[in-house]
């Protein structure tokens, strides 16, 4: 064989070969041309492995010759590997392309809960008439919950407040320490710390062990208030609390007083709001009553006074302690406060 044929060979199967692979668009035809070419019966292998039957010189030349084509398509191969793969990506993003002219999806929005908005509520409508805001704990000791507030151990009114005890002991060996049952702890606490004149509010978390229905949960704010100076009557007790229900429900709402008991205060009231499922006819809510409690009043006791150093003949307050989220089902129409923690959706979308 004369060396020039076969170099001609040689050269015309690497054109063939690179036209061949400028051709290829995905990696499974790039494989089929690496065996027809590179493979161990391709073109260019067979040439190769003839070189052992030529003569010495033409072995050189041709072996040279055909190691270069070697080299040159096994080159090619990787870079139009390497540019069928990016192809592939772009063709893979363009399926997924973004359309700019689309409106931007919404993100979605967190809001504030029903109580929080309640709570704002209430404590602006009397930082507005000059209340301060404080806040108490919610574990609390047995002496602020109920005795400060003239219910002493074994009192009868303490099953008033259906208590959730820690179990923790005093010397006698009684549990002392409760998650507080209402707000009330707070104004001992306050009274034992600060001198007269106090206009104030406390928002917060109390806790009951009783079943819970359409108006009682296990757990519930309150937002008590207390107003103590000289000359404070039952009147600014009423002047005050008709003044925040205007706020809160407007004009046209009904609003009622009655005697009620609590031993820390001396006269005790409650107040209710007409029920707004039945505008005051009776129903399953208001227990056929026409009207839902919101919370009780009255005038501090003198002996709570006494019990934290005031004197009762020179100083007088009222006192009073409401369920928000009671407010809030009168204010939006909800009829079931147990909505309020069942973290549905549905429900606190609503707000
Ligand atoms: C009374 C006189 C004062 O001078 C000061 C405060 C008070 C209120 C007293 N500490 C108290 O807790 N009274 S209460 O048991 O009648 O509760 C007050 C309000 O809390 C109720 O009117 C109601 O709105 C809400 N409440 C009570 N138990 C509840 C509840 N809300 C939801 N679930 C419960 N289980």
């Amino acid at each position: 064989m004369e060396s020039g044929t076969v170099l001609e060979t040689l050269r015309s199967l690497e054109e063939e070969a690179l036209r061949e692979l400028g051709t290829l668009e995905d990696i499974d035809s790039l494989e089929t041309w690496r065996v027809a070419y590179l493979g161990r019966r391709g073109k260019l292998t067979t040439i190769l492995r003839s070189v052992g039957s030529l003569s010495p010189d033409l072995r050189r030349s041709v072996g040279a010759a055909g190691n270069q084509v070697k080299t040159l398509l096994e080159e090619e191969q990787a870079r139009r590997s390497d540019e069928i793969e990016e192809l592939e990506v772009r063709r893979r993003s363009s399926l997924r392309a973004i359309d700019v002219t689309l409106p931007g999806r919404p993100l979605p929005q967190g809001r504030l809960h029903p109580t929080t908005q309640i709570l704002r509520e209430i404590c602006s409508s009397f930082t507005a008439m000059g209340f301060q805001i404080v806040e108490g704990p919610e574990v609390e000791w047995d002496k602020y919950n109920f005795e400060m507030l003239n219910i002493p151990r074994d009192h009868p009114a303490r099953d008033m407040w259906n208590s959730l005890w820690i179990d923790q002991q005093d010397a006698d060996g009684r549990l002392s320490m409760l998650m507080r049952t209402h707000t009330s702890p707070m104004q001992a606490r306050i009274m034992e710390q600060t001198k007269p004149p106090i206009r104030l509010i406390v928002p917060g978390k109390c806790y009951r062990y009783e079943a819970t229905d359409a108006t009682h949960e296990w757990h519930f704010y309150q937002v008590e208030g207390l107003a103590v100076d000289e000359g404070i009557t039952l009147a600014n007790l009423k002047g005050t609390l008709y003044e925040f229900a205007r706020r809160i429900f407007g004009p046209d709402r009904k609003v009622r007083f009655r005697c009620d008991y609590f031993p820390f205060v001396e006269p005790g009231v409650d107040m209710s709001v007409d029920c707004f499922a039945c505008r005051g006819e009776g129903c399953r809510l208001c227990a056929d009553t026409g009207w839902l409690e919101i919370m009780g009043a009255g005038m501090v006791h003198p002996k709570v006074l006494a019990g934290v150093g005031y004197d009762p003949e020179v100083y007088t307050g009222f006192a009073f302690g409401m369920g928000p989220e009671r407010i809030a089902m009168l204010k939006y129409g909800i009829d079931d406060i147990r909505l309020f923690y069942g973290n549905d959706l549905r429900f606190l979308r609503q707000f």
